[in-house]
């Protein structure tokens, strides 16, 4: 089945009790039992419940795995990855990645005994360097939120392979549509599901894809365990939304190039961050993974003053200022002081997150709208 056709009907069938074509909102949190132990696959909706089942399918058959966990938040997906390891492990992790995973990583499990290594993936023989026999996890973004550096999956899979370590891929800014990890050789797909794979920002969930069984019964494990799952409700807008994926990144990625043509030749622009220009440093990277370059993008003002920022994320109308991205309207942000807040200033200086750089999540509306919003903005 071609990926088109996936989003519609992956691993879907039609409910077995009714026929009804969607799946109902099981809106249950239990299951009645003939005996002990005696049911119909169900038991407790913390373990298993029909909706939840039929999203986890669907994000299986989109990521070509074979099994799906879907989980009450993005950061509650990479929690339970997390809880693989124990303490004395060690995790090499991208050094630009989003905020709230450098968080959870450096203010939580550091705590538990888990070691992190935060590096660039510009090339592999840093990587190498770090990797030891306590080297349980790599753990990459591509694109990078909100840098949109580009990391070459399978060198970073050939490198790990060598020595069993897993290779986890946050796919939140590429999603299945644009680039497949687990065909790369990655053994993990996590998503924030609350970004194009729900797609409308109405909800909040996150995924993990996996194709080893073992693997996935111990993610089950967790997932049963700590109970950070979704409900049947949000389970059901997901479904819905994975339904016009394909057309809805067909069309965020042809605004984008639009956009990011637009801006490279604004006088007020220094430099803009979008991996499908020729000038951008993993450009051929991401030609080599990728289907097409994706509707997100940063971009920093001349002068790179930090006023200025702020100034065009206060002008701008169309592009709503919000937290989030990967919805069907514009959003635009400014990282420093949003989702990147909580990284220290000097870490994620380093990275490029400057004080003047602003991302755009490029939505699905008329290009002329979005381009005139942007010329009012940057009228500095
Ligand atoms: O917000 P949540 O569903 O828990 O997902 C966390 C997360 C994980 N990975 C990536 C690449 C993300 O972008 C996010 C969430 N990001 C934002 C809220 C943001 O505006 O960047």
């Amino acid at each position: 089945m071609k990926f088109n056709t996936k989003t519609i009907h992956g691993n879907q069938q039609h409910d077995p009790a009714t026929g009804a074509v969607m799946p109902p909102i099981y809106q249950t949190s239990t299951y009645a039992q003939k005996s002990p132990g005696q049911h119909k696959g169900y038991e407790y909706s913390r373990t298993g419940n029909p909706t939840r089942s039929a999203l986890e399918n669907a994000f299986a058959s989109l990521e070509n795995g074979k099994y799906g966990l879907a989980f009450a938040s993005g950061l509650a997906a990479i929690d339970a990855v997390i809880k693989l390891l124990k303490p004395g492990d060690e995790v090499i992790a991208t050094n630009d990645l989003y905020g709230g995973t450098y968080r959870l990583f450096t203010k939580i499990f550091e705590n538990f005994g888990v070691k992190f290594h935060f590096i660039g993936f510009g090339d592999t023989q840093s990587l190498s360097a770090l990797i030891n026999d306590k080297t349980k996890l790599i753990w990459i973004e591509t694109p990078t939120n909100p840098m949109l550096n580009i990391i070459d999956i399978e060198a970073v899979v050939k490198t790990a392979k060598a020595t069993k370590i897993l290779v986890a891929v946050d796919n939140t800014f590429a999603t299945p549509y644009l680039q497949l990890p687990l065909n790369m050789g990655a053994d993990i797909v996590m998503h924030s599901a609350t970004k194009y794979l729900g797609g409308h920002s109405d909800v909040v969930m996150g995924a993990l894809v996996v194709r080893d069984k073992v693997l996935a019964e111990k993610l089950h494990f967790i997932q049963n365990a700590s109970g950070a799952i979704c409900g049947p409700q949000d389970s059901f807008l997901v479904l819905r939304g994975l339904k016009t994926l394909h057309v809805r990144m067909q069309r965020h990625c042809e605004n984008a190039t639009v956009i990011v043509d637009y801006l490279e030749r604004h006088p007020r622009v220094e430099k803009v961050f979008w991996p499908g220009l020729k000038t951008h440093p993993n450009h051929e990277i991401a030609k080599k993974q990728m289907k097409d370059f994706g509707g997100m993008l940063s971009f920093s003002t001349k002068g790179n003053r930090k006023a200025d920022a702020i100034k065009v994320v206060e002008n701008l109308k169309l592009f709503t200022l919000a937290e989030s991205l990967g919805g069907v309207e514009s959003l635009c942000g400014h990282p420093a002081s949003m989702t990147h807040a909580s990284i220290p200033k000097a870490v994620r200086e380093k990275t490029g997150v400057t004080d003047s750089l602003i991302r755009l999540s490029v939505g699905i509306e008329d290009i002329t709208d979005l381009i005139n919003d942007l010329k009012q903005a940057l009228k500095l």
